[in-house]
């Protein structure tokens, strides 16, 4: 069977449509003399929200296939997302395997027409980070590794190290992958301060909570703040306006304040579940949601997600002290991989501090005090966006679309919405007084007052 317009995958296509490509037979050596070719099994495993994946394995090898279907996977063809994001997963993992290869599975062969990815298979003992969290497993070398990922992927493709008309050709590459941003847009940063069909959450408890998200107008203020960084320009001045109809005392600060940015090729879904792990691997998959994008809001989405692990703790076991130990391992993983992160930037920025990045004058650089003092506000402007990107992905997993396996498998709906308020409540205040924070020690602290 010839692939010339994009079909559906099932578990026995999928096994032609191996068949069909020189490069995915001759990894799973179907040509050579033997059984491997005989023995090929196959089994769809996606439990993520978007796609299908399925996993190809015989004795010689095993690789992963990953679909995209033109709608979202856990709604259904009522809500229709376009298939094309298989196309910017697939350069996002190129260009991030290119940078941090022992963080990201290979990718082996894409496929435009059928939306197909096939990458490099993450075996056992790898599991989703978020998984691991729900059972309390230690990983002593996550915040290094998912640091020392984040650092030199947002480092190597910001204006930092790019030239500005580099940059510009790296930004234009990505950013067709729109239909993903206004995803985000709509379901992170808008339903969950408004009326929505989709919204949800533990009801009757934070019924009150949710409704006081949508009467707070501060708290929309500082979405809509966030939303403009993270959205084009045109977007970010028409919401600018339709805020100051609504907001007039704010306008002056207000105006001052948006601005998009493209500021590096961001993963764009960073959270738990987009992490696999081992003690000694840790491995990020499913950048389908990249583009140039603020930095902060991948590092938000990792250290929010974290949070979320850590508040949902006292709900997984039945007495709250079973997993104190585990809570000071995930705090202690907050701070670390923020300032690891941090240190790993900064060094990155000084070693190549001559070379074609021109967000900086030489003098600039010339000069160790103005020097400290450019890279002290970038990386303070910097940490005060990855607190606000990082609430609203909390607020988002609480009462928008999609929630969290970490709350959701707490039974006890009470108990449940006891440790989703906690959450909610550090949410809303890191949102308001983000810019308060001098340093993630100080978070650290914040967290345990909840
Ligand atoms: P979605 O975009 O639908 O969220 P993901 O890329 O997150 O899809 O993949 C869904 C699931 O498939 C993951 O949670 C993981 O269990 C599995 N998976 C995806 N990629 C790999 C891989 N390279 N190796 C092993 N398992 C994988
Ligand atoms: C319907 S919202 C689905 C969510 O899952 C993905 O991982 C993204 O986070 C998206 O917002
Ligand atoms: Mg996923
Ligand atoms: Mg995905």
């Amino acid at each position: 069977m010839a692939f010339l317009e994009f079909t559906r995958l099932d578990e026995r296509s999928v096994i032609e449509y191996v068949k069909s490509v020189a490069a995915l037979s001759s990894l799973l050596k179907l040509d050579d003399e033997g059984d491997a070719a005989e023995k090929l099994t196959v089994k769809e495993i996606g439990d993520g929200n978007l796609n299908f994946v399925f996993l190809v394995s015989n004795s010689a090898h095993s690789v992963i296939m990953k679909q995209s279907l033109p709608y979202i996977r856990c709604i259904g063809e009522s809500w229709p997302l376009t298939k094309d994001r298989a196309y910017f997963e697939a350069m996002a993992l190129e260009e991030q395997g290119r940078i941090t290869p022992h963080h990201v599975p290979q990718l082996y062969h894409f496929d435009p027409t059928m939306s197909l990815i096939a990458m490099r298979y993450l075996p056992p003992p790898h599991i989703i980070l978020r998984k691991g969290l729900i059972a309390g497993i230690q990983y002593p070398l996550l915040a290094r590794h998912i640091a020392h990922f984040m650092a030199n992927t947002l480092f190597f493709t910001s204006l930092l190290f790019h030239s500005t008309l580099d940059h510009k050709r790296q930004v234009a590459k990505f950013c067709g992958n729109s239909a993903l941003c206004k995803h985000t847009e709509q379901v992170v940063f808008s339903d969950p301060y408004q009326i929505s069909q989709y919204n949800h959450w533990t009801s009757p408890y934070l019924d009150p909570d949710a409704e006081a998200l949508r009467h707070d107008n501060l708290l929309k203020l500082e979405i809509a703040i966030l939303k403009s960084k993270y959205m084009p320009f045109p977007h970010s001045t028409l919401l600018c306006s339709v805020l100051l109809t609504h907001i007039n005392f704010l306008i002056v600060f207000c105006s001052s304040r948006f601005s998009e940015q493209a500021q590096a090729l961001i993963h764009g879904d960073l959270h738990t579940s987009s992490v696999m792990v081992t003690p000694e691997s840790t491995q990020v998959i499913d950048p389908e949601f990249a583009f140039y994008g603020p930095m902060g809001y991948d590092i938000g989405a990792f250290l929010g997600n974290l949070m979320l692990a850590f508040f949902a703790q006292d709900g997984l076991v039945d007495q709250p002290d079973h997993r104190k130990a585990y809570k000071e391992w995930i705090l202690e993983t907050v701070e670390d991989t923020w300032n690891l992160f941090y240190k790993n930037f900064v060094a990155l920025w000084d070693e190549h501090r001559n070379g074609a990045g021109e967000a900086y004058l030489p003098a600039v650089y010339n000069n160790p005090e103005v020097q400290l003092l450019a890279q002290k506000r970038y990386m303070t402007e910097l940490f005060h966006d990855s607190l606000g990107f990082g609430a609203a992905k909390m607020i988002r997993r609480i009462v928008g679309v999609a929630h969290v396996e970490d709350f959701e498998s707490i039974t006890d709906a009470a108990k449940r919405a006891s440790c989703e308020r906690k959450a909610l409540n550090l949410a809303k205040m890191l949102l308001k007084d983000r810019t308060k924070f001098e340093g993630i020690a100080q978070i650290v602290s914040a967290i345990r007052q909840f």
